[in-house]
């Protein structure tokens, strides 16, 4: 697995041009002075579209976007003061091994993935199973934009804007039955869109469909997160349109892309990265600087910001990625080196 970035033309950013950050900023500026947007009020998307067209000079995304411009209220909780990694590179960077194993892999291979129709069931031990369509995933809940740090278990990290909701509000909504335990998730199953489940070389030697599982009182901690969209878009394939998982106190590879079915189970679920090596990915997958990868050392991480990736600063990783207050009572009678 190589590091390398390879730029095609329909991405290639002019450096003269304002970063993508900077235009963000800017355009969350212009709609507050202009009385559109405040801190506290959602916007309609069509609203902002056509004042964000007018003022963009973003050169960064690609000539084809089907993304839809979408903004939802910054959460007053999950709002830090972080810079923020640019979209180009949340859009360029990406594991995402249905479409290939190489970062700049899933944008080119994921272009025409098609996102709708979509179908996400919520079933298993639930009293009330669910179905969202493609629109109900965008309508039925109250959309935040929450800034999250971003982990990847392969050192490097990102700040992204996401914008969802939390898991809880459609878990409480399934109304889950006594019994259950543990969440399970499922990736799409589509070799005829992602090359990476037609072919194991392309795809990395993965099982497929890519599964996740959380604790059930992991899943309903207010952190974890259902995105779908970031940078005040709904989010690009590569990313994993139309809903993905976030959960950012865990190591990126637990925040499952392009989801179809949540499954309430008693039992711990199995899941991608601990079937495919379990000394190396465990099921909790916590970020904790002080229990190494068996390969390398998790006690730093190389952000991902502006300027050449190979520029971008080393930091200190942090215990849970940052979110020890919210999420440390969850594993308080566990041994973290066991239970890594
Ligand atoms: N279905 C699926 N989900 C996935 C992956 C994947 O290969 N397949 N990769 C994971 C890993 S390792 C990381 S770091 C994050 C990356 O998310 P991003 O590309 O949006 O930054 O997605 C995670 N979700
Ligand atoms: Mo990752």
């Amino acid at each position: 697995m190589s590091m390398l970035i390879k730029k095609t033309n329909r991405w290639t950013l002019n450096e003269n041009e304002a970063t993508p950050e900077s235009v963000y900023k800017q355009r969350r500026d212009i709609l507050k002075k202009l009385g559109i947007a405040d801190d506290g009020m959602p916007l309609a998307s069509n609203a902002q579209a056509g004042i964000f067209d007018l003022f963009s000079n973003d050169k960064s995304a690609p000539s084809i976007d089907l993304r839809q411009s979408l903004t939802a209220t910054p959460s007053a909780k999950y709002h830090p003061d972080l810079s923020l990694t640019p979209e180009d590179k949340i859009l360029q960077y990406n594991n995402f091994y249905e479409f290939g194993t190489e970062k700049s892999d899933p944008a080119r291979l994921a272009a025409n993935f098609k996102t709708d129709p979509w179908t996400v069931k919520t079933d298993g031990l639930v009293n009330k199973k669910i179905t969202l369509g493609y629109d109900d995933i965008l309508k039925k809940f109250t959309l935040e934009e929450r800034i999250y740090r971003l982990r990847c278990v392969e050192a490097w990290s990102m700040n992204v804007p996401w914008i969802g909701f939390s898991l809880a509000d459609l878990i409480k909504m399934a109304d889950p039955k006594s019994s259950a335990k543990y969440v399970a998730f499922e990736t799409l199953f589509d070799p005829e869109q992602m090359p990476g489940q037609a072919s194991r070389r392309i795809g990395g030697g993965i099982d497929y469909p890519y599964v996740e599982g959380l604790r059930l009182d992991e899943a309903m901690n207010p952190l974890a997160l259902i995105s779908v969209g970031l940078y005040g878009k709904t989010l690009a394939p590569q990313n994993g349109a139309p809903l993905r998982l976030v959960v950012p106190w865990k190591y990126g590879f637990k925040s499952i892309k392009s989801i179809v079915r949540i499954t309430l189970t008693d039992k711990e679920p199995p899941t991608t990265w601990n079937r495919l090596a379990a000394s190396e990915y465990g099921f909790y997958a916590n970020v904790n600087p002080q229990v190494d990868h068996p390969r390398w050392s998790q006690a730093s991480e190389r952000f991902i910001g502006e300027g050449n990736l190979f520029s971008s600063r080393r930091q200190p990783t942090l215990m849970f990625n940052g979110y020890e207050k919210e999420v440390g009572h969850l594993y308080k009678d566990m041994d973290l080196r066991k239970q890594y």
